[in-house]
């Protein structure tokens, strides 16, 4: 696969937040010249850097070696020893921590459950015992297919007390998705819920792994959560609930050190072939980087409630639901279900509740709340709030600005973090006290990151051009390598940019010296001879004041090369607009080189269940062809056949 390297960029985009003297003040990295000395002392020894950031954790054995660097693998804190349990657990019991809140849950119903450390240290340490009994030990992979509940957490960190790997299926995928996952990973035992609760309804899982285990002979045995309490089948001798798995376990389970480089966790990503790609993360490098970036870019203090809507299927979810903010010794706050069940303030209604000071979420929700206006914010108090992020998706200014005002009262810094399931943590971000930002960017890499952007020999390209984002030195957190396949992991990384990493993303930066990502370049188009990135005109679209969403891709044109398809959605309530309105809002916005040939108005369009926008089915639609390759990551079928009989008409 080679892709040209320079992709036209056109958008502009002028404005600039500052953080308030108050927030700076009070902030870990507060200013300007706290930052620039951050920033010194990671340029000026990268390794020695994230040494210290190591430092900051609890190890069992000290390491020999920090890196060992043998292209493209990686060694991070060589010889040392830790327990990532210990980390986020034991660690606090010390201190008044030990009956702080560690986790804030509600349930989709409304039902409750906040466990202090060490209550969520004790049930952690009894359900090792218990999965110690059903005879897991280190190495062992354990697939994890749960919904949004405590117990979910208590799984992940009871496998990583005993050194067993976990692979967190997300609960919204099918059978046959979890079976291939749980082939691919070898698992020997699942851990999964009867069901769990979303849009009112109950989620059947357990259905779900019978007929994925049917076809999975390694598995020994199946935990099951009852969460829902409708009737399911359990099998003898294989099946066994949680409840009756934890009776009369131990709630003494010594947390011994694990070596640095033991594989924590492997994260299944939709690769571009059909099968599936799991991404390898050990256990040293992995926690430093998501413990150090958790306390800086959401600012962590003791007395923050922090609250990352993302599924623990993801790797948002691991990161920042889990690792790095129990690492912190920080209050997370948990939520089963649908962000807009039983009504659309449900989110707004929770942080006016439980007290939420810092909110995490991904542009694609951010949209659909805009849509749906901003009566529902309005209705609560969210003053709480400090600080607001973002992740998953280029987030267009005008959602960006309304995030600003609705959500973070014009008070709030924005965190806009570009990261990756295979970066394992934020790499591209502002600092919330330091950082000035600019909507739609996420502003520059962290210290101790060296991100650049640059062409396809490896070479940084002028400032203003687009070009390939690559990252030119290993990081602590990044991937070791595809589970089974570390020639895939080569190929797939590794090999299109001479000694770099490649995201598989374009991005520009400006005068600044800050990135603006420009999305996947498999979603560039290729006008005349230009090529334009999809992200800034579906930012210009967005502009307009009745669009809500948009998705732009190329079709085939004959003249051109590439015509540009626009597919939008309008706003709630929204007066009609016409196609020639909104495409001179695009020639205004950007120039008439991206002024799209065809506007196509939809209901909805069709996204992963993690939010991002399936650019490659709306392509073929766009061609005029039945959408083809892989569905099976696709939220809503309902909205892909809608545009195919559009299509039809
Ligand atoms: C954390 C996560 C990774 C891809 C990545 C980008 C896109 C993520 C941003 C972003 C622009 C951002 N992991 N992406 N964050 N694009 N600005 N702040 O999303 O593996 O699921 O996706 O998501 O294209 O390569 S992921």
């Amino acid at each position: 696969m080679s892709h040209p390297a320079h992709i036209t960029t056109l958008l502009k985009e002028g404005r600039v937040f500052k953080p308030s003297a108050a927030f700076a003040k009070a902030a870990h990295v507060g200013g300007r010249a706290a930052w620039d000395a951050l920033r010194r002392k990671a340029a000026k020894d990268p390794v020695r850097f994230w040494e210290e950031r190591a430092r900051e954790l609890l190890w069992a054995k000290p390491w020999r070696k920090a890196l060992d660097w043998k292209f493209p693998f990686a060694k991070w804190f060589v010889g040392g020893r830790l327990n990532v349990s210990a980390n986020c657990l034991d660690r606090h019991l010390d201190g008044p921590r030990a009956n702080k809140a560690a986790l804030v849950w509600e349930g989709e119903p409304g039902d409750q459950r906040t466990l202090t450390y060490r209550q969520l240290h004790r049930e952690v340490c009894v359900f090792a015992n218990a999965l110690k009994r059903l005879g897991v030990k280190a190495g062992d992979r354990v697939a994890i297919y749960m919904p949004m509940v405590p117990e979910a957490a208590v799984a992940m960190l009871a496998c990583a007390r005993l050194g067993a790997p976990h692979s967190v299926v997300f609960a919204g995928f099918s059978a046959e998705a979890l079976r291939d996952r749980i082939q691919d990973a070898g698992a020997k035992v699942v851990i999964a819920a009867d069901g769990g609760w979303r849009k009112g309804a109950v989620v059947p899982l357990k259905a779900a792994v019978d007929e994925a285990v049917a076809q999975c002979p390694a598995v020994e045995k199946v935990v099951i959560l009852r969460r829902t309490g409708q009737g399911v089948s359990m099998k003898d001798g294989r099946d066994v609930w949680w409840h009756d798995a934890v009776q009369g376990a131990s709630a003494d389970c010594p947390a011994v050190g694990h070596d640095s480089e033991n594989p924590l966790f492997i994260l299944y990503t939709s690769g571009s072939t059909g099968k599936p790609k799991g991404v390898l993360h050990t256990t040293g490098g992995y926690l430093t980087h998501a413990a150090y970036t958790a306390r800086l870019v959401f600012d962590l203090k003791e007395t923050d409630v922090f609250w990352c809507t993302a599924d623990i299927g993801w790797v948002t979810g691991h990161s920042y639901v889990v690792y790095g903010p129990l690492a912190n010794g920080a209050t997370v706050f948990m939520y089963e279900g649908a962000p807009m069940t039983p009504a659309p303030d449900r989110f707004w209604d929770m942080i006016e509740r439980h007290g939420v000071t810092v909110f995490y979420t991904a542009p694609t929700a951010i949209r659909a709340f805009v849509r749906l206006g901003g009566e529902h914010p309005a209705k609560h108090d969210l003053s709480s709030l400090r600080l607001l992020g973002t992740v998953g998706e280029p987030i267009n200014p005008e959602a960006w600005l309304w995030y600003h005002e609705a959500i973070g009262g014009g008070r709030c810094p924005i965190v806009d973090t570009w990261w990756q399931t295979e970066t394992g943590g934020i790499m591209i971000s502002p600092l919330p006290g330091a950082t000035p930002t600019k909507p739609g960017s996420a502003t520059v890499p962290l210290p101790g990151i060296e991100a650049a952007v640059v062409d396809r020999e490896g070479n940084p390209v002028p400032k203003g051009a687009g070009g390939l984002l690559a990252v030119r030195r290993p990081w602590p957190g990044m991937l070791r390598s595809v589970w089974g396949d570390p020639e895939r992991y080569r190929s797939q990384y590794f090999s299109q940019i001479p000694g770099c990493y490649f995201t598989g993303d374009g991005a520009r930066t400006d005068k600044d010296g800050y990135f603006w990502i420009l999305g996947r370049v498999d979603d560039v188009i290729n006008v005349a001879g230009h090529r334009l990135s999809t992200m800034e005109i579906e930012s210009a679209l967005v502009g307009h004041p009745r669009v809500a969403e948009a998705a732009v891709v190329g079709h085939p044109d004959e003249l051109k090369g590439q015509g540009i398809t626009a597919f939008v959605t309008m706003r709630g309530g929204a007066e009609p607009v016409t196609s020639e309105e909104l495409k001179a809002t695009v020639t205004k916005a950007i120039g008439a080189i991206a002024r799209p040939d065809v506007v196509r108005f939809t209901e909805s369009l069709p996204k992963t269940r993690s939010g991002k926008i399936m650019r490659r089915l709306l392509r073929d639609i766009a061609s005029g062809e039945k959408p083809t390759g892989d569905t099976t990551t696709l939220e809503d079928f309902a909205a892909l056949a809608r545009l195919q009989a559009a299509q039809e008409e």
